[in-house]
């Protein structure tokens, strides 16, 4: 049996930190408290639906306090772990409505941070993977005062950091700090994330789709047409391809990085701008799939260029193997050529 060198996240982090001589480790720290957030986070996870069997009730904890939905208290570990060495300045979360309020020990930090802190939880009764998606940005404001919606309103390609963490048959870490992808599974006998996947790179074009096609009747012309393509049979083309979605978008993202293929989620009739948020989960999702030769694209223009106006905003996404993302390209543009004339 061929052993190979085991790397923990740490390590590896330090490893690249070295690359940049003036680093002050500060953001090596933001990233080895997202890593320690997704340890604790994985603990409870894996807890689930044992809450009534070891004694817990789905109320209120032994010692009285009140149970948190799981994703509310994921958000509360995400905060806690960013907060407290006043390295970031700013915290926004999915699940909070405005900036998370930071006190004055904040106002030196340097570093914004933006995350979705249990993406999918609708599907955590259900057993299937759920995910935590991160995203890193410089300060834009002044050091030394309070942060301002411009530091959290920053187009994705200024993310100096972005990542997931996929809570699945096993935790698996996979971060890019613009300088490829890698990505780290969970050994809980040791309580380490061991690099299993140095610089993943997806497929240039895959055979999967990924749509929610329940919403069929809302998609726009271009999307159902492309639908349609990808469901002919031709051997050349490797079509017909094959439909995967779960519903969790880290998970049916992870699968189609690793394999290859296009993840859709358009606009529909009832929601023009679709329903995945910019800021949570379409930034840092695309420098993740961009640093791994894919793309990602909101049907007009590429995700990293919009520049967010709200915290909450949503973007179409079309996401993966850069091939299949330009020929659903291809569909829109031929699509406007009609509606144009
Ligand atoms: P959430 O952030 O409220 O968990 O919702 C986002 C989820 C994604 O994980 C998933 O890709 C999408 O919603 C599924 O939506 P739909 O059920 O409309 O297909
Ligand atoms: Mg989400």
């Amino acid at each position: 049996m061929k052993f190979q060198s085991i790397i923990t996240i740490d390590r590896h982090f330090i490893d690249q930190e070295k690359k940049f001589p003036y680093a002050t480790g500060e953001f090596t720290k933001i990233l080895y408290n997202l890593s320690l957030a997704a340890k604790i986070v994985t603990r409870d996870v894996r807890k689930a639906g044992l809450v009534d069997i070891i004694g817990i009730t789905s109320d209120s904890n032994s010692s009285g306090e009140v149970q948190k939905k799981l994703d509310m208290y994921a958000n509360d570990v995400f905060v806690n772990v960013m907060n407290h060495d006043g390295i970031v300045c700013a915290l926004a979360s999915e699940e909070v409505d405005s900036l998370i309020e930071l006190d004055e020990s904040a106002w030196g930090g340097r570093y914004v941070v933006m995350f979705d802190p249990l993406d999918g939880s609708s599907n955590i009764d259900a057993n299937v993977s759920i995910g935590t998606i991160f995203s890193i940005y410089k300060r834009q404001s002044p050091v030394g005062g309070p942060s301002q919606l411009r530091d959290v309103l920053q187009p994705g390609y200024k993310q100096i950091g972005a990542g997931y963490i996929i809570y699945g048959s096993s935790t698996m870490f996979v971060y890019t700090t613009g300088n490829g992808v890698h990505g780290f599974t969970y050994d809980p006998s040791c309580g380490e994330f061991l690099l299993s996947h140095p610089n993943m790179k997806t497929p240039k074009k895959g055979a999967i789709y990924s749509i929610n096609e329940g919403n069929w009747n809302s998609f726009d012309p271009a999307t159902q047409k492309y639908i349609s393509f990808l469901k002919e049979s031709d051997k050349e083309s490797n079509r017909p391809y094959t439909s995967r979605y779960i519903g969790s978008l880290v998970a049916d993202f992870h699968r189609n990085l690793l394999y290859g293929g296009i993840y859709i989620y358009p606009g529909t009739a009832k929601s023009p701008d679709g329903k995945l948020r910019l800021l949570y989960e379409c930034n840092p999702l695309a420098m993740v799939i961009e640093q791994a030769g894919g793309k990602a694209t909101n049907g007009q223009k590429r995700i990293l260029d919009i520049t967010p106006k709200d915290l909450h905003e949503r973007t179409p996404l079309f996401i993966g193997s850069p091939d299949d993302v330009d020929q659903a390209m291809d569909f829109i543009r031929e699509q406007e050529k009609h509606t144009v004339t």
